[in-house]
């Protein structure tokens, strides 16, 4: 069993007793990136990870500043933006990050009210309240901002029953690859700048509501060369979970600190996607050209029996076919889970994924880190960042 955790607040239903919500979040509406070249996005999102076709906007539907597809695969909805001359500001995004995660859109009853309740807390106003309609109903959505240059858009869908927003059309393929058991966003990451994770740990407290779940601190997260600390923000459901990291003082640079150099601001790090299948789905997604993290050494499957403790016996995986397909295991008090990290997929080192199966277990792996970091270090060295 993990020893590293250092508060563990698993209570949140009765944190939030009594209390009102005033941020009911009924869960990731869909995740925008701003990305170069969204037709080929697209293509790489489909043939690797499996998403499906399913909506899209662009010229032929009378979009003239910037095309978006739509991927799906089960609740997780990507959407890749791309502009379609210089004026469109998505440029200045796209030329300060690279490819990366504009728009974090969560799904609300009242996309008003969230607006309302989040701006008179302090939140920096991105977007006020639109209401967009076709032959399909109306869809409101509004918006704030959150660290760097991402945003969270809120998405009130009651009064709609079209397949995305209004503007998109169905997006009709005949190329469909198949699907990889991917089934929704688990936890999306943060990187912040040097000491404004606790700015931000307290924006999520005061702005949405949300309460901090689980610490980790530069004592427990660190490797021979690098540090960094971590603390994970959760709504009152449980079902939003934003951990964010900030880079803490080490012999070399850290990873976070490789992350914002390339990014050139803080923003989203990882999104980690959640499947009930983590031996099918790393099979495939490697047999299709996805790239993991170099594999932790022998030492660290020797000690899995230890740190899964009393849940060992539990553990239905094989622990051979876990080792080959370099999958790690961890336990928290409440059973256990498996995970694996991409590479970058971008050439600038920023975002990646992350390939989750919860067994009962509540935590991130921080039975894992130590590995998991050196792992990236090892990365890191190769790239001469390190
Ligand atoms: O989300 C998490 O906390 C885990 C572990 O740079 C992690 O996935 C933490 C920091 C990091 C990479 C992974
Ligand atoms: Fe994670």
């Amino acid at each position: 069993m993990s020893k590293q955790v250092k508060s563990v607040n698993y209570g949140l239903e009765k944190i939030f007793e009594g209390a009102q919500d005033f941020l009911p979040l009924l869960g990731t509406d869909y995740v925008e990136f701003y990305v170069g070249n969204a037709k080929q996005s697209a293509h790489y999102y489909k043939t690797a990870f499996g998403f499906q076709s399913y909506a899209y906007k662009g010229l032929e539907t009378g979009s003239k500043d910037a095309v978006s597809y739509v991927l799906k695969q089960d609740k997780i909805r990507l959407v890749l933006t791309t502009p379609l001359n210089s004026k469109s500001p998505i440029n200045e995004h796209i030329v300060k990050h690279g490819d990366g995660v504009k728009v974090i859109a969560l799904w609300v009853e009242d996309a008003r009210k969230a607006y309302e309740e989040t701006t008179k807390r302090g939140a920096k106003s991105y977007m006020e309240p639109v209401v967009e309609k076709d032959e399909d109903g109306e869809v409101v959505r509004a918006g704030i901002y959150t660290y760097g240059e991402t945003v969270h858009i809120f998405v009130e869908r009651k009064n709609y029953k079209g397949a995305f927003l209004p503007g998109f059309r169905k997006w009709e393929s005949d190329y469909n690859p198949t699907p990889v058991g991917l089934k929704y966003i688990d936890h999306m990451v943060g990187n912040v700048g040097w000491g404004q994770m606790n700015t931000w740990v307290k924006w999520y407290e005061d702005v949405m509501g949300f309460e901090n779940f689980l610490s980790f601190d530069d004592k427990q997260i660190h490797t021979e060369y690098s540090a960094l600390m971590s603390k994970v923000m959760s709504n009152g459901n449980g079902r939003i979970k934003f951990p964010i990291n900030e880079p803490a003082k080490g012999k070399k640079r850290s990873q976070i600190e490789e992350y914002l150099d390339f990014y050139e601001g803080s923003g989203v790090q990882h999104i980690a996607v959640a499947t009930d299948d983590i031996i099918s789905t790393v099979s495939q997604l490697k047999a299709r050209g996805v790239e993991f993290l170099p594999p932790p050494p022998q030492a660290y499957y020797d000690d899995i029996p230890r740190r899964l403790g009393e849940h060992k016996s539990m553990m239905k995986e094989d622990m051979k076919e876990l080792q080959k397909l370099s999958i790690m295991v961890d336990a928290d008090e409440e059973g256990y889970l498996l995970q694996i990290f991409t590479k970058p997929v971008e050439d600038r080192p920023t975002l990646f994924f992350e390939i989750i199966q919860r067994m009962g277990a509540r935590g991130f792996g921080a039975g894992n880190f130590k590995a998991l970091f050196e792992s990236i270090e090892r990365e890191q060295a190769n790239r001469g960042t390190l």
